[in-house]
């Protein structure tokens, strides 16, 4: 049996449950307390999730990627990498690549989203066990979201989006990636591999960002992202998904107009050279710097230069 620490949302984390579910391994989810994480602190390994303790091995690993290498090594059938050297290490590649860019940009804009349109998502994630989930009922997560959402654009700098134009970046990457996967099954091959199962994952939380989601000419990867969650069973909403959802059929709008890409966007990509380890983009946060960053939160929820459009669903859940 094999251990998977989690947060439930967690798009990484969905990478790697997807992996265990493609091999076919008995697997069971440990629930954690984000701020805390005391229930896999035994682990003498980073501390962030998904991070896997395998009881028939005695082995403990976080960081997706290198879990998907090692169920792969460990339990070859099906396989996720290829055989053959070269692709393989071009499939570890591809897998770091996303997990550095895909994966961070990808997070830092789906909170920001939930930020500006339906904050009060954040206790419902974050606080369900702390205070016995009282943060988390009807009224008093409207006290606990402001502190959630200070603390997470302290974390992960969403008032610095524009500044570090995630926007671009994640066009720059997904757009010739959208073509390919217009004319191919997969990334890398004939049959899905671990390249595919990070890129739906970790594109996850992009399903509530208009910007990228409504984006004419992202439809196809959206809808290839749609065709394998649906062949492989992993296509049940999310609650965040659900809640935002929510949110928009009662307003009848959503934050879609993201002001500075209206001009001709510039492409600025993330930097291409061999990676040896995924980068990740958590910040500490004190006591005090969590004060600094009301002026960042409240720009982000009523200034952040993203307009109001009409609410409609995406173009590829229609198609
Ligand atoms: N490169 C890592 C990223 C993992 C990561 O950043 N996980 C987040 C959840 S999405 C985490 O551990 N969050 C807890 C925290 O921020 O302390 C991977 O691929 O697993």
């Amino acid at each position: 049996m094999i251990e998977l620490y989690q947060l439930r949302w967690s798009h990484y984390v969905e990478k790697v449950r997807w992996a265990l579910d493609f091999k076919g391994l008995a697997w069971r989810a440990i629930d954690i307390v984000a701020y805390k994480k005391q229930e896999m602190s035994r682990f003498p390994c980073a501390q962030t999730v998904p991070l896997i303790h395998d009881a028939s091995t005695g082995v403990a690993l976080s960081d997706s990627s290198p879990i998907l290498r090692y169920l792969d090594e460990a339990y070859p059938e099906p396989p996720l990498l290829p055989a053959d050297p070269v692709a393989r290490e071009e499939a570890w590649q591809w897998m770091l690549r996303l997990d550095s860019t895909l994966g961070l940009h990808a997070r830092r804009l789906g909170y920001t989203q939930i930020i500006m349109e339906c904050p009060d998502a954040l206790p419902r994630l974050f606080m369900t066990r702390p205070f016995g989930g009282l943060f988390a009922r009807r009224g008093w997560r409207s006290l606990a979201a402001p502190v959630l959402g200070m603390m997470l654009t302290k974390r992960f700098r969403f008032d610095r989006n524009q500044q570090d134009r995630i926007y671009e970046r994640l066009e720059s990457l997904l757009l010739p990636l959208a073509g390919r996967l217009g004319r191919h099954a997969y990334v890398m091959g004939e049959r899905l591999s671990a390249v595919d199962i990070t890129l739906a994952s970790l594109l996850r939380p992009l399903r509530i960002v208009p910007h990228f989601s409504h984006h004419p000419r992202l439809q196809e990867l959206f809808a290839w992202q749609q065709r394998l969650f649906r062949s492989h069973n992993r296509d049940a909403a999310y609650p965040y998904e659900t809640m935002i959802e929510a949110q928009r059929q009662r307003s009848g709008v959503m934050r879609a107009g993201v002001s500075w890409m209206e001009a001709p966007a510039v492409a600025v990509t993330d930097a291409d050279g061999l990676r040896v380890v995924a980068a990740n983009d958590q910040h500490s946060v004190s006591g005090l710097s969590l004060f600094q960053a009301w002026p960042g939160y409240l720009k982000l929820r009523w200034f952040s230069g993203v307009g109001k459009r009409a609410y409609s669903p995406a173009p590829y859940l229609e198609a």
